[in-house]
């Protein structure tokens, strides 16, 4: 992939920042006066019925948000001004993105689009196609190595961040798709009661454990992975016959004489963009069968393909970007909540949380410079309709306006339901996501104040018919896509994680006063210890 370095990419926009577009002082005044979704007849069945876009296995709905005709115009204008259909395709084309132009940085493809873009003509970019053909050996040895190993039960993920919430959150997504008498576990937090409870209740000759590390050096996963180790040392078991590593090549755990395979991820793959990779294929593909993985894949492919369309209204991650910037950048509001109607996408939105959050807490543009906008929101949210008993008092009723993202699905996934009172737990589940929505956007009036909604909380839902393997691989994408969107307007740079090292570094510091070192090496650090102690 050599040739990747020499692609720089230029810097597409045609004015200097977000704030300088003629799109963005557009919809600063739109801003001055949003729709009012209170007023009787505004949001009306026709509203409903129009406000809306279809993608692969699943809309948008946003009747509910404080948008007009005139407002989703200017956003769209801001898109095209922001040149994000070129930014996409060159991220997808494998062009060098990942960059900050004039300081020393990263200096990298970007390329997790590659990693399913298997099932149609892949995309013509020379990088791109031959990040899919490495991606494609990986697939076969992970083809072979399923269909080798019948002998195994259980799969223990040894990996933290980006290595281990998005494969979590699928894994937990599609449990119904378990193949009999396969299950998974996680551990991730350097916490040795993790581990504990784990391997209390496995059978060790029949367990695999797949430690992922992309640098091979995670303090948490180096430290868990000669922990898991010990308990099969303890055991008697060859850990040479029961452990896997995902890694970039040439890291320290690209060792054959220490794992039964070794599958590989690259440089040019983000962690938090990396669960439909190897990091999340060896688990997926074990516990959930092979097939269930490629249509995982399927999935992300054809979100990834619709994201390309140049057609605004066509272009399901797009609108999803530019609807959240609204109501961030130009309504004010610092958070989004995502609330699955979905118990199985319980750690869907602590996957969001990482995706957002690390793409887009970055407060220097492509340039270096300090921007003075807001960027990436806050992101958090629960499933509902537990979410409802718990926080949702703030959301209808609090001083703060927290943006919505709800997503549901028509069907339930095993299809065991009940009838209960004339109805099912499903319509149930369905009819709170469909009365929260209209409950927020048109509050209601009353003449004690304590009662009263003040309505105008904005939120959007997202609909499919049912959760399957291909529907989560949109749902990731449908993400992954957003982000990166909404990363290409701002101007900065989504695929970095500076901000996580400061704290790495000084851990290490703290850890070596533990290990003995002189409290002179680094006071504060030794000041903390004796007050703990
Ligand atoms: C994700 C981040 C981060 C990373 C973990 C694990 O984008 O970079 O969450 O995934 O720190 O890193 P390793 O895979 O290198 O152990």
């Amino acid at each position: 992939m050599k040739e990747e370095e020499e692609m720089i990419s230029e810097a597409p926009p045609k004015a200097a920042t977000f704030l300088d577009y003629p799109a963005t002082k557009k919809l600063q005044e739109l801003a001055k006066n949003p729709i009012d979704l209170t007023k009787v007849g505004t949001l009306t069945p026709q509203r409903v019925k129009s406000f809306r876009v279809d993608g692969p296995s699943l809309s948008i709905l946003y009747a509910t948000e404080r948008v007009n005709g005139e407002t989703i115009d200017a956003l769209y204008q801001l898109a095209a001004e922001a040149n994000v259909y070129d930014w996409m395709a060159k991220m997808q084309g494998g062009e060098v993105i990942n960059k900050i132009n004039g300081v020393e940085s990263e200096n990298r493809s970007v390329l997790h689009t590659a990693m399913r873009d298997f099932f149609e003509q892949p995309n013509s970019s020379v990088l791109a196609k031959e990040a899919t053909r490495l991606a494609k050996l990986e697939l076969d040895k992970l083809e072979n190595f399923v269909k080798a190993t019948p002998n195994f039960t259980d799969i223990v993920l040894v990996g933290i961040g980006g290595s281990d919430l998005g494969p979590e959150a699928i894994y937990l997504s599609l449990e119904k798709y378990q193949k009999p008498g396969r299950r998974a576990h996680f551990i991730s937090n350097v916490d040795p009661d993790n581990a504990a409870k784990v391997f209390g209740g496995l059978d060790l000759k029949k367990t695999l454990v797949v430690v992922i590390s992309k640098s091979g050096t995670t303090l948490e996963t180096v430290t868990n992975e000669q922990l898991a180790r010990s308990y099969f040392e303890k055991a008697g078991l060859d850990c040479k016959n029961h452990f896997l590593s995902v890694t970039g090549q040439g890291s320290p755990m690209d060792d054959k004489s220490r794992y039964l395979e070794s599958f590989y991820i690259w440089d040019f793959i983000g962690g938090r963009y990396s669960a439909t990779s190897m990091v999340g294929g060896v688990l997926l593909a074990f516990t959930l069968g092979f097939d269930n993985y490629l249509e995982l894949l399927r999935g992300a492919q054809q979100m990834d393909k619709n994201a390309l369309t140049k057609d605004p209204k066509k272009n399901l991650p797009l609108n999803l970007a530019l609807l959240s910037l609204w109501n961030h950048n130009f309504l004010g509001c610092p958070t989004t909540v995502i609330i699955p109607y979905s118990q199985a996408l319980s750690r869907f939105p602590a996957h969001i949380q990482q995706l957002d959050m690390e793409s887009n807490g970055k407060h220097i543009d492509r340039q270096g410079k300090r921007v003075s906008f807001q960027t990436g929101p806050i992101i958090w949210g629960e499933p509902g309709t537990n979410a409802q008993h718990s926080f949702f008092q703030l959301i209808h009723q609090g001083t703060a306006i927290v943006p919505m993202e709800m997503i549901g699905f028509m069907n339930s996934q095993y299809g065991e339901d009940l009838n209960v009172q004339g109805t099912t737990s499903q319509q149930k589940l369905l009819s709170n996501l469909i009365a929260q929505a209209i409950a927020l956007a048109t509050g209601q009036k009353s003449d004690n104040p304590n009662k009263g909604f003040e309505g105008n909380r904005p939120s959007l839902q997202i609909i499919g018919k049912e959760l399957t393997p291909y529907t989560m691989g949109a749902l990731f994408s449908l993400y992954e896509n957003k982000v990166a969107f909404q990363g290409f307007i701002w101007g900065i740079n989504s695929f970095d994680q500076e901000g996580v090292q400061l704290g790495k570094v000084l851990a290490t510091k703290v850890l070596n006063l533990f290990g003995g070192a002189k409290r002179e090496e680094y006071p504060l650090g030794a000041a903390y210890i004796d007050e703990l102690n």
